[in-house]
Parts: C-alpha cells; structure tokens; sequence
C-alpha cells in the first residue's frame, strides 16, 4: 500500500533518528509570523541516557557534546524535510534550530515562533511548570526544530493545558528560582509563570566554572519524572 504524505515524511524523519514528528495546524498563529505558511512539521530529538543521568548536577561537557549532536542531527532533519517537500510542488522553509542573529529579540529573550509553540500544536506534548516541552515519551529530554510547509500535512490534535498536576520535582531541583509552580495553559504568557531572566543567569553562572560558553543547565530535565520514566 503507498503511504500518503503525512506518513512518508513522518518515517523519512524517524529513520533519520528523529525521536517524534508531528504535524501542527497553525491557523491561531498570525500569518506574518508563520511567514504566510499554515502549517508545520515539528521534530524533537532525544538526549542520550547518559547525558541526562549527569545533568542533576548541573550542565556537563558531555551536555555540551550532546547539544552540539542534536543542534546538528535536527538541522540536518529539517533541510531534508525542505528539500523532500520542495520535490513534491510544496512549499517550505526550516526555522533555525539554534536563533540566528535578527530571528531573536535579546532583550526579551523570545524568537518570532518558538519551537514549543509548533510542538504543542503537532500534539508532540505540553508545556511543564519548567517552560520546557514535556513529551510522554521522552519527558522534557528533547531539543526541537520546525519546518513551516504549505503541504496538506493531517494536523495532530493540540495540546493545550499542562498535565504537570501537583509535581514541583523541576521547582525543587532549580538552583535559580526560575520556576514559580504555576500551570501553563496555552493563552498564558512566559513569564506569567517562569523567570526566563533568573534561568539564564543560573545556567552562565554553572557553564563558566565548567568552560562552556554556551546557557546550559538542564538540572529540570533530570528531575522531571517524565524523564525519568524512560530510563
Ligand atoms: C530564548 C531561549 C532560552 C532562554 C529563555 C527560555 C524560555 N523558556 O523562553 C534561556 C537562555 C533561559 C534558555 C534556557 C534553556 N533552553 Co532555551 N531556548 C530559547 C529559544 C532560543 C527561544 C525561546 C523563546 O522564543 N521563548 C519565548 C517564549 C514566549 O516562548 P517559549 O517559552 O519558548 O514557548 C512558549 C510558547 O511556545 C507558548 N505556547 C505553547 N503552545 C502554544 C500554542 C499557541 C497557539 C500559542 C500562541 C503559544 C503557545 O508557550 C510556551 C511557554 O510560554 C528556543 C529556541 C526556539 N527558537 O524556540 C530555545 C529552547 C526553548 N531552549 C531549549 C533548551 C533545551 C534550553 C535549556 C535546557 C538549555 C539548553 N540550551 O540546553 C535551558 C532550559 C530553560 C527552560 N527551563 O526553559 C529547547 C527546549 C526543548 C524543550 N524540551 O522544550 C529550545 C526549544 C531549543 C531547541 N532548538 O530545542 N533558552
Ligand atoms: S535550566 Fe536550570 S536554571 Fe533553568 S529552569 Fe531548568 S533547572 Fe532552573
Ligand atoms: S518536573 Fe513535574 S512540574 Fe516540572 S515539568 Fe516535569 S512534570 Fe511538570
């Protein structure tokens, strides 16, 4: 039987190493920031165990080697998708997996179109008390990139409430005080209930004793029992 589009693509990325590919509807984004394009294939990949068993202590070289990985796996994903897409009439283009210099506002800390929003849209997961996307399969253990498509791609059904609970595991494990206990829902705003300011500096303040230049930390990745769960 011949796979429809949807499916084609979801087992192109997968066998690529893509841990999760959704597909997201993005009608309530406006259009100027979708670039005029209505939906998207959202692509998380998976930290490696050893990676996150280290990470409760904070951020690691490891880490370091492990972001780098996934940066690369993902962008290498997501110029395939465009170029697979672009073969069949279609058009797309990738956001960047790690900001550009002009596709990021510095002082408020906040890209255009996150990477989360088009995840939560995919139905990839939600948003967890930490600000991180939480997914079943790999907790918030992810990084993640998009590419926005004209393509008839079938929508996955949107997340859209936390299903975080009563936990406060990520609450506990901050060493920055970045994480106020709050719900996400999909109408609340950042900072609302995360300190993405006091996030940062926590993550320099652990990279620069280590030498990593990078805003590192993950200390919530290793809390959160989602994450655990695949150990
Ligand atoms: C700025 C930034 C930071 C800042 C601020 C963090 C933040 N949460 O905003 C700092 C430097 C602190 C930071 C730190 C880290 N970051 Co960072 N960061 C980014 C970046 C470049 C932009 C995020 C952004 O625009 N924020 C603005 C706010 C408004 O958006 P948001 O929190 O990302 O997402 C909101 C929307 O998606 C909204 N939303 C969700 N669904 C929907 C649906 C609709 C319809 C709407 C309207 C909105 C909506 O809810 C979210 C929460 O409010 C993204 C890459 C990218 N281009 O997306 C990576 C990214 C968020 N970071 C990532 C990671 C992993 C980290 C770190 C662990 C360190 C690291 N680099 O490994 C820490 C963890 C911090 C934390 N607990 O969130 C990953 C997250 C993966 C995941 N599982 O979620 C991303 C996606 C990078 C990637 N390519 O994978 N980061
Ligand atoms: S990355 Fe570190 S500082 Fe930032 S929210 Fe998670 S635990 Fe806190
Ligand atoms: S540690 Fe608990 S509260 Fe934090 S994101 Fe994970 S499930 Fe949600």
């Amino acid at each position: 039987m011949r796979l429809d589009l949807g499916e084609e693509l979801r087992e192109r990325l997968r066998a690529g190493e893509a841990g999760l590919v959704g597909f997201a509807d993005l009608s309530p984004v406006p259009a100027e920031v979708r670039l005029g394009l209505p939906r998207a294939v959202s692509v998380a990949a998976a930290l490696r165990a050893e990676t996150i068993a280290g990470l409760a202590e904070g951020p690691h070289l490891e880490f370091l080697a492990d972001y780098e990985r996934l940066n690369a796996l993902l962008t290498e994903l997501a110029l395939d998708a465009v170029a697979w897409l672009g073969e069949r009439g279609y058009q797309a283009t990738a956001l960047a997996t790690v900001v550009q210099p002009g596709q990021f506002d510095v002082p408020t800390l906040t890209s255009p179109l996150p990477h989360k929003t088009a995840a939560t849209r995919a139905g990839l997961g939600w948003i967890g008390k930490c600000a991180l996307l939480i997914t079943e399969q790999y907790g918030p253990a992810v990084r993640l990139t998009t590419v926005l498509t004209d393509a008839p791609l079938p929508g996955g059904a949107p997340i859209e409430e936390s299903r975080c609970g009563e936990c406060v595991a990520c609450l506990e494990a901050c060493p920055g005080e970045a994480v106020s206990g709050k719900l996400w829902n999909a109408g609340r705003a950042r900072e609302d209930f995360f300190d993405a300011y006091a996030c940062r500096k926590s993550c320099r303040e652990q990279c620069e004793p280590q030498g990593i230049s990078e805003t590192l930390c993950g200390r919530c990745i290793a809390a959160c029992p989602w994450t655990r769960g695949r150990r």
